[in-house]
């Protein structure tokens, strides 16, 4: 029944390997093209396995059922390597499930004309068992179809490999994946070539199926030892493409040699694809240099405006030893959160402002005021030289107010202040301490310099046309109290004081008048 030869051993290996891959890829069947793969080594497996018994058997009928059923595997392997290269580079294209499903229609149409062979010829127009070295086999005449189905099953391996090929050069450190993607076919073809050729003299030692076999198994190594099957890197590579953060890799060049969804969603222009574009093409006036000059292998942050926006962009060189690698780029979109810091900014410098200002005048507040006065205070007493206050507060305000009314009272405090912004310096500070009185900080001025501005400030006062506002003729008149602290002031804190008492000197003295305390040595 049967026969042992040593042309039986190409397939059965085959198929051992196939079944021993098989077995082993269960982990991989997680991973993108994990799926595949495994149909691949089951449909070699088929294959080979159909082959091996075809080989060891001897019953004419039997032989013939061997040869259709290793079809299954036959007209399937170009199909399954295609699917594996299209689920496994999952993002070169993407074919819909009717075009997938498509693909299997030859090899179902193939298998059918090869298990009815008999009635139509079409796979094999004829066969005879003949027995050549001692060893019973098939030799066969192929038909029509089985033409069709080789251009068919060369073509689509064909894709598969170039789809690969393509994925894989875009991860262009793996050159060794690419290679076992390039040379795993082509293993099977020159087995195959080997096989019909002269140099091959015996029919029987057929090592086509176990080329394609060590091909796959190559191709498996080469794919698995790089990581790329990895499940921890495809999921990153996965993570990555899911980021709603955009991602770019760039070149040592600044040409922008990948792009995740989100940058391609954010920034691709129909006209103008992203990849293999200058960086500069998006950020504009920005230099490229900002990025390339400071990409570490700790990611350093730029900021970054594109097409309105602005990112923070972290880079990073891809291959921490080499400073030529790649560059990678993940760019946050932080426009929202420094508008909102803006907004922020400008609510704390407008509370800062209200917080020490006076709101009818314009003028600084007594808390400021007092802010002000111990810090000169204290540079008064390192760097010594010396420091005036005035005091002045307006006399008889209350008749004022009752005669022309309160907002007319209010119009004279907001003339007063323009009288005293007219006559300060810069440096001095004026604030409206309360009601309708007001002090004015005078650093480096001496007495003299106080007094000669008090009484500048009060004639001010009193000459200032107040009718422009309130519609007529008013007299305002102010007293005014000078204090001056030297370096060595017992209490400078005290000076507020001081100037209160010469205020309320010339309060007493008659009023519109300046006075100077004289309790005061400066
Ligand atoms: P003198 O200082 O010369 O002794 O007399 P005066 O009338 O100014 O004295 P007093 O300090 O008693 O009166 C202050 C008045 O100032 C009381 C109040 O009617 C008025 N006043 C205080 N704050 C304001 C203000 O914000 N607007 C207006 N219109 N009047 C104010
Ligand atoms: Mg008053
Ligand atoms: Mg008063």
């Amino acid at each position: 029944v049967f026969q042992l030869a040593i042309w039986s051993l190409a397939p059965l290996l085959a198929a051992i390997i196939a079944l021993t891959a098989f077995l082993r890829s269960a982990k991989s069947i997680q991973t993108p093209g994990g799926h595949a793969l495994r149909f691949l080594f089951v449909v070699l497996f088929f294959w080979s396995s159909a082959q091996f018994l075809g080989s060891i058997l001897l019953n004419t009928h039997a032989i013939h059922m061997a040869a259709k059923l290793a079809y299954i595997g036959i007209a399937l392997t170009p199909v399954a390597w295609f699917l594996f290269a299209l689920t496994y580079s999952q993002r070169v294209i993407r074919l819909s499930r009717r075009a997938v499903n498509a693909t299997v229609i030859v090899p179902l149409i193939t298998f059918t004309l090869a298990i009815t062979n008999e009635y139509h010829g079409l796979i094999w127009s004829a066969w005879q068992i003949v027995e050549i070295d001692g060893h019973r086999g098939m030799t066969v005449s192929h038909g029509f179809w089985f033409y069709v189905h080789a251009v068919y099953s060369y073509s689509i391996a064909l894709c598969g490999t170039a789809i690969l090929t393509f994925s894989l050069l875009k991860f262009r450190q793996h050159h060794q994946a690419l290679l076992a993607a390039i040379f795993a076919p082509l293993i099977g073809v020159m087995a195959y070539l080997f096989y019909v050729s002269p140099i091959n003299t015996s029919p029987w030692f057929d090592v086509t199926v176990l080329g394609f076999v060590a091909g796959v198994i190559i191709l498996d190594r080469g794919i698995l030892q790089h990581g790329l099957l990895d499940r921890t890197n495809v999921a990153r590579d996965t993570v990555v493409e899911l980021l709603t953060d955009p991602v770019l890799v760039l070149t040592r060049d600044g040409e922008i040699v990948d792009a995740n969804q989100s940058a391609l969603d954010r920034w691709e222009i129909r006209e103008q694809p992203l990849l293999h574009q200058d960086i500069e093409s998006l950020t504009k006036n920005m230099p490229k240099e900002r990025f390339l000059s400071n990409a570490s292998s700790a990611a350093t942050n730029v900021e970054v405006s594109i097409e309105g926006a602005t990112y923070e962009a972290s880079v990073t060189h891809l291959d921490l030893e080499n400073p030529d690698s790649d560059v990678s780029l993940v760019f946050r979109d932080i426009t929202e959160r420094q508008r909102q810091e803006n907004e922020l900014l400008a609510v704390k410098n407008e509370l800062e402002r209200m917080a020490h200002t006076d709101a009818l005048t314009g003028m600084f507040n007594r808390r400021f005021f007092m802010q002000r006065l111990n810090e000169e205070f204290e540079r008064l007493q390192r760097h010594g030289s010396v420091l005036s206050v005035l005091i002045f507060d307006l006399d008889h305000f209350k008749r004022i107010n009752d005669t022309y009314g309160h907002d007319a009272g209010d119009v004279v405090l907001m003339g007063v202040a323009d009288v005293v912004n007219e006559i300060k310096r810069l440096t001095d500070i004026a604030c409206r301490l309360g009601g309708e009185e007001f002090a004015l900080l005078l650093p480096e001025t001496d007495r003299a310099g106080a007094i000669h501005l008090a009484q500048r400030l009060r004639r001010g006062i009193e000459e200032y046309d107040y009718s422009l506002k309130v519609g007529q003729r008013l007299a305002v008149t102010a007293s005014v109290g000078v204090a001056t602290v030297g370096q060595r002031s017992k209490a400078p804190e005290n000076v507020l004081k001081v100037a209160d008492r010469a205020l309320y000197k010339a309060k007493n003295s008659g009023r519109n008048m300046v006075c100077v305390d004289d309790e005061l040595n400066s």
